[in-house]
């Protein structure tokens, strides 16, 4: 017996008799336990989170990246992260900011005409209906230049970006209404509202917060500057912001720091502004009617101001939508309880979290009970008259978040580092745990809802210190996994998060989700319309008009059509791409030599690159996605004639040259590869692949590519016929490169029905 064979009967005998099991045995597990210095806790949270191949996530979530610009998604719990969406930066995997199209979205983000190509964002939220998240779109804001963005959830993809007309900087957004009429976005550090200079003397009186309500089109996907409305807020950094609901639907909620209004020098010998702007006691709540300024908004009671509604602070007194209540010293997160009946407030140099009640601030609004007014006239209501309760829960409170048990929270503690649960109905701590380190926001599951589900909550902890390899002086982010499912807290897994700095994150139960696996033929999907540039197999073309080539091509396994295009130096040239397929995850790229031309053509999309040819030379262009077995081969070359460059007419001269024997034995391959393609259709059309949206796709694709492989087999046979056996084989050859795509294809489709219990029914 030869070795091999006797390895063989060997393992089929393991296998067998049973013995493979013992792989996945007690005695295993234990030594790999040993091994690996894990305990039985250990093992339990692993079992918790680890998600077998093919497996799915029960939650999604949209964390932010920071600075980077970028929303990070990740599953729950596996913690596997699944995509960065681009926003305010370029992304070239994506094709973001380097497409035409998508660079029309960035430019609504320009701030005094310039390209901005970072944002630091902060706050991700789901649209919303009647109070729970509906999954259709998710909202960020930009802290450093003041911005919002509206990503739509069917492709993953920003579909606008809106500069504030007022602020230079902003951090109370992005927040929606119940059922998205609006999105919140309050200023951070007070500035004058126009772009000249203004001495800093001036703070008091001409320097401003605010708080803009960004009307939210549904249908449309986007939000609409000319029906949005700004209140003029005193200088006071407002810092974040949250939606009334339930009872308090209507109202919004914004605190702030540095109600002091304090102005640092540090350079001239003042104190800085961490001293001036900590020494009150109290901050301010600010309390704002959106519902009732949005109707005198409709009636025409305020002034349009860069194209926006603005409601002075004078107006706002005057139609009762604005009122203060002071809050814990230096205050952090506002949160709306789901039943939208409480307020909760953490002071970041306060070891209280703070519990309003909206039933006591509406009485002493509609009572007009009030201890006072700020300097700007603004009425304040006394905090003894808001106050339900105030909780120890910690040294450097910041955020609050909701569990499905009523009256049960979840606040985040910097400074202690840690969380803390606790009732805010009943007043007491119910368990803490420790975090590494730093806590910042926190997230329970669907916690911005009206029913939050609880079971699991993220800690976006500022410092990881010593939680990983360590990679150099910057470190990842540690986003810790916790079950919240139990009486006691119980951490589950520690992910570094490689791009920062994340702030908030939101999560969505994952069915809820149904994004597209492909567009409609010929889509621009950075408007989601019909591209102009459509372009359909066997209508690619190069149009000139004067100095401008448009060149309208395909992308499909395994070509660009074209391949070869000469233009002249100076020439403004367009590429417009279609890919045509529609097979799940046949993504082509497209990138050229020395142009920054990048681009993601998905099924389906259309996507175009302009640049100037300001060059004479030879620039290969070629897809960057593994898309094929011959993928490398798709590829091409743009040529760039020098101006006035006289043509010399040469014939390319092949390297090989074939004969009639290799012409033939191509075609008998050819003709048992339809043998096999033939056996894989029947396949197919006996069983319901109609039921099958995929297969239907995947049957369509294979469809194109075999009707391709007929055109090339009558060319090929047409130049035979000729005697050209040089040009027989190569189309020969290329009748078989679509006969192979159509195989893959329905290969592909046979698996699919296969394991998703397709039935015969022919
Ligand atoms: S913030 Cu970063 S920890 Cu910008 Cu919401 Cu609180
Ligand atoms: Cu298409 Cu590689």
């Amino acid at each position: 017996m030869n070795f091999n064979l006797k390895k063989t009967l060997v393992l089929t005998l393991v296998l067998t008799l049973g013995f493979a099991t013992q792989a996945f045995g007690q005695a295993a597990l234990q030594k790999v336990m040993q091994e690996r210095g894990l305990t039985e806790k250990d093992i339990l949270a692993a079992a918790k989170t680890y998600t077998p191949t093919g497996g799915r996530d029960e939650y999604v979530v949209f964390s932010s990246g920071g600075q980077s610009g970028q929303v990070i998604v990740y599953g729950i719990p596996s913690m596997r992260i699944l995509k960065y969406i681009a926003v305010f930066t370029p992304e070239p995997w994506q094709g973001y900011g380097f497409d035409d199209e998508s660079k029309e979205v960035l430019k609504g983000g320009r701030i005094l005409g310039k390209d901005i190509t970072y944002g630091d964002s902060h706050h991700p939220a789901f649209s919303e209906t009647d109070g729970e998240y509906d999954g259709r779109y998710i909202f960020i804001n930009d802290k450093a230049n003041p911005r919002l963005a509206v990503i739509d959830l069917h492709d993953f993809e920003t579909k606008q970006i809106v500069a504030n007309p007022f602020f230079k900087s902003d951090h109370g957004g992005a927040f929606v209404t119940p059922n998205t009429e609006y999105v919140m976005e309050a200023s951070q550090y007070a500035a004058p509202y126009s772009t000249d200079y203004v001495p800093i003397e001036d703070f008091n009186d001409k320097y401003r917060g605010g708080l803009t309500y960004w009307k939210f089109d549904a249908e449309k996907g986007r939000l609409v500057n000319d029906e949005s409305f700004t209140f003029e807020l005193p200088p006071y950094s407002q810092d974040l912001s949250d939606a009334g609901k339930g009872p308090s639907y209507g109202w919004g909620f914004t605190n702030s720091f540095c109600t002091e209004r304090y102005v640092g020098g540090i350079e001239s010998g003042r104190p800085p502004f961490e001293a001036g702007c900590s020494s009150k006691d109290t901050d301010f709540m600010h309390v704002t009617n959106w519902k009732k300024a949005a109707e005198l908004a409709a009636k025409g009671k305020f002034k349009k101001v860069n194209g926006q509604y603005l409601i002075t602070m004078k107006q706002a007194v005057k139609y009762k939508l604005l009122y203060l209540i002071p809050e814990p010293k230096s205050p952090h997160g506002v949160d709306v309880t789901p039943d939208g009946k409480h307020i909760i407030v953490a002071g970041k140099l306060d070891s209280h979290a703070w519990v309003y009640s909206w039933a006591k601030i509406e009485r002493a609004i509609k009572k007009k009970k009030f201890e006072g007014k700020d300097p700007y006239g603004i009425p304040i209501i006394a905090l003894e008259t808001a106050l339900e309760r105030s909780v120890n829960v910690g040294l450097g409170p910041l955020h609050t978040q909701f569990d499905s048990e009523d009256g049960v929270v979840y606040t985040s503690i910097y400074v202690d580092s840690r969380i803390t649960k606790w009732n805010y109905k009943t007043g007491k701590v119910l368990d803490m745990i420790p975090i590494h380190y730093n806590v910042g926001h926190l997230m329970t599951m669907e916690g911005d809802s009206k029913s939050p589900d609880g079971k699991y909550l993220v800690a976006l902890n500022k410092l990881s210190i010593d939680r990983f390899n360590p990679v150099g002086p910057l470190h990842p982010q540690n986003h810790q996994l916790i079950d919240i499912s139990g009486s006691k807290m119980q951490l589950l897994y520690d992910m570094p998060i490689p791009l920062g700095e994340p702030h908030y994150a939101a999560a969505i139960k994952a069915d809820k989700l149904q994004p597209a696996v492909r567009y409609k033929s010929g889509w621009n999907s950075r408007t989601d319309s019909r591209s102009p540039y459509r372009t359909r197999a066997g209508r690619e073309r190069i149009e000139r008009k004067g100095n401008k080539v448009d060149i309208y091509g395909t992308l499909i396994r395994s070509h660009i059509n074209p391949e070869i295009i000469t233009v002249t130096e100076g020439d403004v040239v367009s590429f417009h791409l279609t890919n045509l397929e529609r097979a799940q995850d046949e993504v082509h790229g497209f990138a050229m030599y020395g142009h920054n031309v990048q681009l993601s053509v998905e099924p389906g999309k259309t996507a175009s690159a302009t640049f100037t040819a300001d060059k004479a030379g030879v620039y290969p262009y070629y897809c960057t996605e593994f898309c094929s077995a011959l993928h490398l081969e798709m590829q091409g070359y743009l040529l760039v004639k020098p101006k006035g460059y006289k043509d010399i007419k040469k014939k390319i001269v092949e390297g090989h040259k074939y004969t009639k024997s290799d012409y033939e034995t191509q075609v008998a391959t050819n003709i048992a590869t339809q043998e096999i393609i033939n056996q894989v259709v029947g396949y197919i059309t006996e069983r319901n692949y109609t039921d099958f949206a995929i297969v239907v796709a995947l049957v369509e694709d294979a469809t194109d590519q075999l009707g391709f492989a007929d055109e090339a087999k009558k060319k090929s046979e047409a130049a035979a016929l000729k005697g050209d056996y040089q040009n027989a084989m190569l189309w020969a050859n290329q009748w078989w490169q679509y006969q192979v795509k159509t195989a893959d294809l329905g290969l592909r489709a046979k698996t699919h029905l296969d394991e998703n219990g397709a039935k015969k029914v022919k």
